[in-house]
């Protein structure tokens, strides 16, 4: 099925004058429940110390997450978990999607590659244009964060030179600007370490602010950094004027309420412990 899908849709065609999406236009939203054999999902420990998420917490956790957006008006769309791809409700890593216009990566993880084949079945009816990532580049859709309508994009052990510029290429016919940022090696992906809530917000850890470079940056967006002890509370949703975090980061909370956004918090100990932010768990598309 999906070698069928790859050389159907291989030739693409780009509208000009592509509209741009901000934070606003999220309104369909797919997402994944983890499977029974979430223990063994993929994880660096960069945030604990190697204890295994307790599968009955993470669906009530993630029975919330889908709640929240219920309760916000998205149309959310839940696809069935599948047990034998333990990090399946990562969905965030399997599609790139622009404007409705979607760029499939390789994922870097080899493990994580048969999660996308429903992802791709699911997306492909709604997109305006397809496109897919060739051999040899590798890229996984947490390590693109968009700041307005600037990409900045993490090579790290997922993304390869080669997938980061086949996506950047797609972005250029899109008439989107992209950038590329170093993601240190104890991070597993770029939206581990920052997110931009609203186009003139990007939240950062303390530690990174002199190694991720946000190249051309525009003057209107405000970098906030955050102490390293929050560094998982960096990664955040916004939705208009509401802004999802994940429980317990007092910091990213009070600093995002003095900046006039209203807070819903959700609790994420059992996704955090592999490597699994607020992002990770949806795709989006309007
Ligand atoms: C993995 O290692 O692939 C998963 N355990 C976590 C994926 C997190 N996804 C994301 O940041 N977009």
């Amino acid at each position: 099925m999906y070698i069928t899908y790859q050389s159907k849709h291989k030739i693409t065609l780009f509208p000009r004058g592509v509209s741009t999406s901000s934070h606003s236009d999220k309104k369909n939203i797919i997402v994944r429940p983890p499977p029974k054999s979430f223990a063994n999902a993929l994880t660096t420990s960069q945030f604990t110390n190697g204890e295994k998420p307790n599968y009955e917490l993470a669906i009530k956790q993630h029975n919330k997450y889908v709640e929240t957006f219920k309760n916000l008006g998205l149309n959310v769309i839940v696809l069935e978990s599948e047990e034998d791809y333990p990090d399946c409700c990562f969905v965030e890593d399997q599609a790139l999607i622009v404007d409705n216009h979607v760029f499939f990566p390789i994922p870097g993880a080899p493990s994580r590659k048969g999660e996308q084949k429903t992802i791709i079945e699911t997306i492909i009816p709604y997109m305006k244009s397809i496109h897919w990532c060739q051999e040899p580049g590798r890229i996984d859709g947490g390590d693109v964060v968009r700041v307005g309508d600037i990409f900045y994009i993490g090579r790290s052990k997922r993304s390869n030179d080669d997938g980061i510029s086949q996506f950047q290429d797609f972005l250029t016919r899109l008439e989107f600007e992209s950038y590329v940022i170093n993601v240190p090696d104890y991070s597993l992906h770029l939206t581990t370490l920052c997110s931009s809530p609203n186009s003139k917000l990007l939240l950062i850890p303390e530690s990174t602010k002199d190694d991720l470079v946000f190249e051309n940056l525009p003057d209107s967006v405000e970098i906030i950094t955050i102490p390293d002890n929050e560094t998982y509370g960096c990664n955040t949703i916004g939705i208009e004027d509401k802004v999802i975090i994940s429980e317990g980061y007092s910091t990213v909370k009070n600093i995002l309420i003095e900046k006039g956004m209203e807070i819903i918090e959700l609790p994420m100990s059992e996704f955090r412990a592999v490597d699994g932010s607020l992002t990770c768990l949806s795709l989006f598309y309007q």
